[in-house]
């Protein structure tokens, strides 16, 4: 684990930390402990212990992903020899990436079932030993608060794929789909403009066509044997069962969840969420928050929450910082607990992250509130992100992604 450096900065945000507690009335010696949580050198406050024991693992098992797919029947329900029989296996699997028929993109060498050009597994495979990349996403959909799963995503860059085809002319955009049970109705589009194929703007990791989960191969349920993976994207962009990719001249979006009134285009957001509160918390005894974070494109620099008295609720409302956790000892379902080498924002000989928060990805973060006297209370949690925009701006329509602050009631009794 990395070990915080004192800075200026940072003894002054917990002399802030320190302020704001005296101010709400009750700076409990536990309160003032908040400062030590996730710290090396000190254990964390008692009180915070136990909700910091059962956090979640950073990154999410198998079976504790969460999936929104559609189909009927969903294609990863099928039985063993229908899978092998619609190339949703490794020794089945093939992939056309042809010219839009309706708006051509001029391209020498399209990959079809037809000719036998149609790339295979092992063709992936081979792509992979020299362009392989892996990062870390959290998988969300736009339209669903919570995050679907965390994971080290690994696949080839698809701009090699489609270098394949020898494009010359007028590409503008592609669009791709997945296996649907050979009926138009269930097809389900998502589209990208050619640039963002070609070239990872402000560091992003590339667009992958993704075969491996967490250093195992992509499951089924998760879309396997390959799907694509929009890094900043929201979750309907990661097209499982991948079997077509289309060159298009067209110059606009044509994905299937623009019906529906979706954002296609808005990228992944920052916002804060809990884990764990006790919604009826004794009185004057020290509240034990924790929570997570997603950390959006544009990034994260605080965690912070409020808790006000329904009866008399002050203006504005006071937000004080919570604990951003540190990088985990444990990261979780992974192959011997260890980040695979060479993926992209990790050290390659630690095997710490380069920046933390890290992009893309999700934090930790734990306060322990002072105690309150009897009475109904609202806690709200919100994120900062790295531009100083507080949540829910930047942007808070809720079609382009969950961004509203959440507020949980507390009852103290008496
Ligand atoms: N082929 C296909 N891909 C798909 C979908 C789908 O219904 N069919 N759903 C999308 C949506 S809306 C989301 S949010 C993500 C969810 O990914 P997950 O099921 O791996 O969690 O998959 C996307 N890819
Ligand atoms: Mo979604």
């Amino acid at each position: 684990m990395k070990k915080q450096i004192p800075t200026d900065s940072h003894f002054a945000r917990q002399e802030l930390t320190r302020r704001h507690f005296i101010r709400l009335g009750a700076a409990s010696a536990a309160a003032l402990k908040l400062r030590s949580v996730g710290a090396d050198a000190d254990a964390p406050a008692p009180g915070l212990a136990e909700a910091l024991g059962t956090l979640e693992p950073y990154f999410t098992a198998p079976e504790k992903f969460r999936d929104v797919s559609r189909g009927k029947p969903l294609p990863h329900s099928l039985p063993d020899d229908k899978k092998l029989a619609v190339g949703l296996t490794r020794e089945t699997w093939k992939l056309e990436v042809v010219a839009d028929p309706e708006n051509p993109a001029t391209i020498h060498n399209p990959l079809t079932q037809k000719d036998g050009t149609a790339l295979d597994f092992a063709g992936l495979m081979k792509l992979a030993e020299k362009y392989s990349v892996r990062f870390a996403k959290v998988m969300t959909c736009l339209n669903i608060g919570c995050p679907l799963g965390t994971g080290i995503w690994e696949g080839v860059p698809l701009r090699e794929v489609i270098w394949l085809t020898e494009p010359r002319e007028n590409l503008r955009r592609v669009f791709y789909y997945g296996y649907h049970n050979d009926d138009p109705k269930q097809m389900f589009r998502s589209s990208l403009p050619i640039d963002r194929v070609l070239e990872d703007p402000f560091d992003l990791p590339p667009v992958i066509l993704c075969y491996k989960l967490n250093g195992a191969w992509l499951d089924s349920e998760r879309g396997g044997p390959v799907r694509v993976v929009v890094p900043e994207g929201y979750g309907f962009k990661s097209i499982k069962w991948l079997t077509r990719i289309v060159l298009t001249n067209l110059f606009h979006a044509n994905d299937t969840y623009a019906d529906g009134n979706n954002d296609v285009d808005s990228a992944l957001k920052t916002f804060a969420a809990t884990l764990s509160i006790p919604k009826e918390p004794k009185p004057r005894e020290a509240i034990p928050v924790t929570g997570y974070a997603q950390v959006g494109v544009s990034g994260l620099s605080k965690v912070q929450v409020s808790i006000r008295s329904q009866s008399a609720q002050p203006h504005p409302e006071e937000w004080i910082d919570a604990q951003i956790l540190p990088p985990p000892n444990h990261w979780g379902h992974l192959p011997e607990g260890k980040i695979p080498t060479n993926t992209l924002g990790f050290d390659a000989a630690t095997g710490h992250p380069r920046s933390w928060p890290m992009r893309l990805t999700m934090i930790h973060w734990a306060v322990l509130l002072p105690g309150l006297p009897a009475g109904q209370y609202t806690f709200r949690c919100r994120t900062i992100d790295q531009k100083g925009f507080a949540q829910p701006m930047p942007r808070p329509f809720r079609k382009s992604g969950h961004s509203a602050i959440e507020s949980v009631d507390l009852k103290v009794k008496a």
